[in-house]
């Protein structure tokens, strides 16, 4: 059966700590994200961008900077994302800013209840993204998604799926990891989050790494990748709005791509934090593009099983 996959843009950066990522959708398709996924046999249609609130920028109130216009950003999202996979198609969700992955994951989490699937996230990033409003030290909300998909958080982003919590901590996987705030740390392990730092990366290598991040998938399994771009190191991917040095190389995320390419278990994905504004010539976007191709199965060469 050929995958459909649909493209849908949200160009919004009203959860991030910059400006620049609401051209997020715009560069990937300059860098051929639609061409190049059908030059390997994949049928995809690009439904365009969603609309939502402009940013405002103000500072936080009560530990949330733009609280409202999240919401109504995420909703929209959410019902894109849900009418996609209803549809028997594979969303990939052209972000904007990481805020956005409760409303995706939100509708993933539906669709799996709803159809009787396991659910299986891996969050590829630089950081955790398990803030609250009490231990943000920014307010913004793109560091606050994977704490209100777990349940944590205000109540509109906590309930948008069919249920709170949307996901337990271990339907999720977080590889890349090499920026937890203070509070942040304590919470992610409370809450027990099975994270595979860079220090773990360094110490077993990627493919052990996510040897382990794949185990035990079947073919009931449905999985959802969210690649935050700022989980490649910097010297490669210099268009994102928060830089951490010290994240995966070409060929580390390579093969992290390959990996889960092999499972053939992918079915949504979210592509955020993009910075074009922040970039050098659109490299970074098609760098995304570049793994992203390799996500859905290209490779160098033919592979013996
Ligand atoms: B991203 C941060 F303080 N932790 O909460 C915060 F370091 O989606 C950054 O992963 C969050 O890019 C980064 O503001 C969110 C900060
Ligand atoms: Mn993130
Ligand atoms: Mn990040
Ligand atoms: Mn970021």
């Amino acid at each position: 059966m050929t995958q459909r996959i649909v493209l849908i843009g949200a160009p919004t950066d009203i959860g991030a700590g910059a400006r620049g990522a609401s051209m997020g959708p715009e560069a990937l398709r300059v860098a051929d994200i639609k061409p190049i996924l059908e030059s390997h046999g994949l049928s995809v249609e690009d439904h365009g961008n969603l609309a939502g609130p402009t940013n405002p920028w103000l500072p936080p109130v009560a530990g949330y900077r733009h609280l409202a216009e999240v919401i109504e950003w995420n909703r929209a999202v959410h019902d894109a994302m849900l009418a996609a996979l209803q549809a028997g198609q594979l969303p990939i969700l052209l972000g904007g800013d990481h805020s956005l992955a409760v409303g995706s994951i939100s509708a993933v989490a539906r669709h799996c209840r709803a159809v009787g699937k396991k659910l299986r996230v891996l969050w590829l990033d630089a950081h955790a993204d398990f803030n609250t409003s009490t231990i943000t030290p920014s307010g913004n909300l793109h560091g606050m998604p994977v704490a209100c998909l777990c349940g944590h958080g205000p109540a509109e982003l906590v309930s948008m799926s069919d249920q709170v919590p949307a996901i337990e901590p271990w339907n999720i996987y977080q590889i890349g990891i090499r920026s937890v705030d203070q509070g942040e740390k304590r919470f992610v392990h409370e809450m027990g989050l099975d994270v595979f730092d860079m220090r773990f990366i360094d110490e077993n290598g990627m493919r052990h790494t996510m040897e382990q991040a794949l185990l035990g998938l079947d073919d009931n399994t449905h999985l959802h990748v969210s690649f935050d771009v700022d989980f490649l190191d910097p010297e490669i991917a210099p268009g994102v709005g928060t830089l951490v040095p010290g994240g995966p190389t070409y060929r580390e995320a390579q093969l992290c791509m390959e990996m889960i390419a092999d499972t053939g278990r992918l079915a949504s994905l979210d592509v955020v934090e993009l910075n074009p504004a922040l970039d050098v010539r659109n490299k970074t976007a098609d760098l995304a593009v570049d793994l992203i191709e390799s996500l859905f199965g290209k490779s160098t060469l033919m592979r013996r099983s």
